[in-house]
């Protein structure tokens, strides 16, 4: 297992590599170039000399997550070729430059939704909230300014301004594309760039729809266990794998978080593991919690000891946490708790990894 530590680069973050350095049992960062439109090719210039920054830092820079897929690939527009072809030229960029994994999703329009970005928590911290009345209940682009008002001035993925213009658009544009034509993209595009993947090294790790369940009338497929087994049978290959979010999955109360992780685990075709809690408190209702599992609704020792008893080698990461002790930053992106998470992570894989070795 190695603990990464999601990092959104040089001016577009408010951690130093220097203060991620010092979580202990970090081993690297989670990266992107959101400075980058959707679509466009990552220079390996700009790839190469980043991860030499890192190193130099003492972490390594092993997977990059938001390398977001064009809209045009995943509504299946003729265009969709020509984003295709870059997609493949950067997963060969990405190879050259040392990267293992590539996180992404193939969520229409936006990327994770929620309803609250800072919901005030019993104990005084701030947390990310969905609330299924407050997002159906609102026109999408209104929901959407909201979301860019409360970002502290960050450029949030999925939600990026040029996005947020061609909105109306888009709704427009997916009106012919149900849940099966989706289904349809996403078996194009991976058919597409899997063979490219596996000459450049590079696993792709989908992550699952963020909550699981359509929104806005627009279809979500990756939301659970048939979802995910259908996707790894469209190309048999290890390069074609998961980001298994707990807290994404875990929004519905059907994914049962640890059976999933043997599951797929066993397989080998979990890639990366984002590990958060949620706290659901009615059908489509829930805040992000801190990691603890008592203080959401995920049992966090069960997860852990799941990725335990399958040989998880692969990447991890504390996914989001709240804002406390007065922090200001990227929403769900804060320093401390997600600190905080990665040492109860630790501990919890320090107590598991000791037991099963009788006490050694
Ligand atoms: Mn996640």
């Amino acid at each position: 297992m190695k603990m990464t530590f999601r990092w959104f680069g040089e001016g577009q973050d408010s951690i130093s590599l220097d203060q991620i350095r010092q979580i202990p049992g970090m081993d690297g960062i989670v990266t992107s170039f959101i400075d980058i439109p959707v679509g466009e090719v990552w220079p390996l210039e700009r790839l190469t000399a980043l991860r030499r920054r890192v190193e130099e830092r003492g972490l390594s820079m092993e997977v990059i997550e938001s390398f977001n897929v064009h809209e045009d690939i995943k509504l299946g527009l003729p265009s969709r070729d020509q984003y295709i072809d870059k997609y493949r030229a950067a997963l060969r960029n990405l190879g050259a430059a040392g990267i293992k994994v590539l996180c992404y999703n193939f969520m229409p329009v936006f990327d994770w939704t929620r309803s609250d970005l800072a919901k005030a928590l019993p104990d005084g911290s701030t947390a990310l909230a969905y609330e299924q009345d407050k997002v159906e209940g609102v026109d999408p682009a209104k929901l959407a300014g909201e979301i860019e008002e409360n970002s502290a001035g960050f450029e949030l993925p999925g939600w990026e301004p040029e996005r947020l213009k061609a909105l109306a658009g888009l709704f427009e544009a997916y009106k012919s594309v149900d849940a099966e034509k989706l289904w349809k993209n996403l078996e194009y595009f991976l058919k597409a760039v899997i063979p490219v993947a596996e000459e450049a090294g590079v696993k792709m790790a989908i992550h699952p729809d963020d909550p699981p369940w359509p929104i806005f009338g627009l279809p979500r497929i990756i939301t659970g266990e048939k979802s995910l087994e259908r996707l790894l049978k469209i190309v048999d290959s290890p390069y074609n794998g998961l980001t298994l979010c707990s807290g994404s999955l875990g929004a519905n109360p059907a994914n049962d978080i640890p059976a999933l992780i043997r599951k797929f685990g066993a397989m080998g075709r979990i890639h990366f593991a984002h590990v958060r809690n949620v706290k659901i408190h009615s059908p489509h209702n829930f805040n992000e919690a801190a990691h603890l599992s008592r203080e959401g609704s995920l049992d966090l020792y069960e997860i852990m000891k799941a990725y335990h008893e399958v040989g998880y080698e692969g990447y991890i990461r504390p996914d989001h946490g709240r804002m406390i002790w007065g922090e200001k930053g990227r929403p769900g992106y804060g320093l401390y708790d997600r600190a905080l998470g990665v040492a109860y992570l630790n501990g919890l894989w320090e107590a598991i990894d000791k037991d099963a070795r009788g006490g050694r």
